[in-house]
């Protein structure tokens, strides 16, 4: 499996709670390198830019609203199958199904709250990372 890139968040919870170190600790001992990274506070109009693709799930106002009140960090993470790489060390969605030593069984407080996001294939990695950073802040 070729090397690939992937579009990671730690959401409002985590960054509220002082868990970014605690997050990209087991993202690195999951071999997957930071090649970007900014904190930043979303507008509710950029990250319904961002969920665009859930605008008509019943959740999307409530997203949106939580993705903007407070910052996240964003990220680039590259390495060895990446996107699925990540999804494993994220765990699934919701905390009560995620597998134990996940970031998500460990840190997330709820199906929405739910401390980190990661791309789901290499077309939403690539327009994810566009989106957020310019290809001079990619520095593997
Ligand atoms: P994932 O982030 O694991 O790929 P998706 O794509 O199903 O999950 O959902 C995108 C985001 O929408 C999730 N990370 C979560 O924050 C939020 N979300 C999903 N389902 C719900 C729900 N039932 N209630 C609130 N928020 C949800």
């Amino acid at each position: 499996m070729a090397i690939q890139r992937t579009f990671s968040i730690i959401k409002p919870d985590a960054t509220n709670r002082n868990l970014t170190g605690a997050i990209n600790a087991k993202i690195e001992a999951a071999g997957l390198r930071i090649v970007a990274q900014k904190r930043i506070h979303l507008t509710k109009a950029q990250a319904g830019v961002f969920y665009g693709v859930h605008k008509e799930r019943p959740f999307y106002g409530e997203l949106c609203d939580f993705m903007s009140s407070a910052p996240i960090v964003a990220q680039v993470l590259e390495g060895e199958n990446a996107i699925a790489r990540y999804r494993e060390v994220m765990g699934a969605t919701d905390p009560a199904e995620s597998a134990e030593g996940t970031i998500r069984k460990e840190f997330a407080l709820s199906k929405g709250e739910n401390s980190t996001h990661g791309s789901d294939a290499p077309e939403t990695a690539a327009e994810e990372i566009a989106y957020f950073f310019s290809g001079l802040e990619l520095v593997g």
